[in-house]
């Protein structure tokens, strides 16, 4: 609860989008304007690869290892599980963290195979600390078209992308989901994502960490 923190935790914000949304580079940029802004912050991205759970993801998503998309689907969870401790530690000793990806990318992008139903999917990561914001980074199509080509990673496919797209829209929670058009330039962007994420870590300070 918020007493843990004496009422002054830090705030979990997520960036989520579809891949060449920007989201890295948004990610880094907003970690640097909160610290000039003195907001104690740190960054994770998941899948981390340099666990050991993490390197089998990366074998995964580099096509060199096969496993069932249920096995897949159950060791992205584990990867953000192993976190968790990390995570709660920091924002209770009110340091805000900043995700490049979460439990969205791990429904939208397994529920997208078509082999798994939503409900199923959702099972692994309930639990899971909340965000107090999400940033959905909206790439349109035919700004996706424009950016570099995908890279060789199993789900770098503009049509699997659309997919992992729907979903997303369909399980996105309008309590903490904030959609933001991708489309204009890298410091437009970064402008609103700052702005909304210090509200967000000013609104947060007293309030619990809320689970999945
Ligand atoms: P990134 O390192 O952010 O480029 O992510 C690598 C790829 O893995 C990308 O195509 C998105 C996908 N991905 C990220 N998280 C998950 C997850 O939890 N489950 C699944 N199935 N894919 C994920
Ligand atoms: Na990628
Ligand atoms: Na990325």
């Amino acid at each position: 609860s918020s007493s843990e923190s004496g009422g002054r935790r830090g705030a979990l914000i997520v960036l989520e989008g579809c891949d060449k949304a920007g989201k890295s580079t948004q990610c880094r940029l907003l970690l640097e304007a909160l610290k000039d802004a003195g907001k104690p912050c740190h960054l994770f991205a998941f899948p981390d690869r340099n666990t050991e759970i993490g390197k089998v993801i990366d074998q995964y998503l580099k096509c060199t290892k096969n496993l069932s998309d249920e096995a897949i689907h159950l060791l992205f969870s584990t990867n953000r599980w192993e976190l968790v401790p990390t995570i709660r530690e920091l924002l209770l000793n009110g340091e805000s963290v900043v995700l490049d990806r979460y439990a969205f990318s791990g429904v939208a992008f397994s529920a997208a195979k078509g082999t798994m139903d939503l409900e199923w999917c959702m099972g692994p990561d309930v639990g899971l600390p909340q965000p107090d914001l999400v940033f959905f980074l909206n790439l349109t199509k035919e700004a996706a078209s424009k950016r570099d080509d995908f890279g060789r990673e199993r789900y770098e496919k503009t049509e699997f992308q659309e997919k992992v797209k729907s979903i997303f829209m369909k399980i996105q929670d309008p309590a903490y989901w904030k959609v933001i058009d991708a489309d204009r330039s890298k410091e437009e962007v970064q402008k609103e994502l700052f702005q909304l994420s210090l509200e967000t870590i000013e609104k947060s300070k007293n309030k619990p960490i809320l689970k999945l």
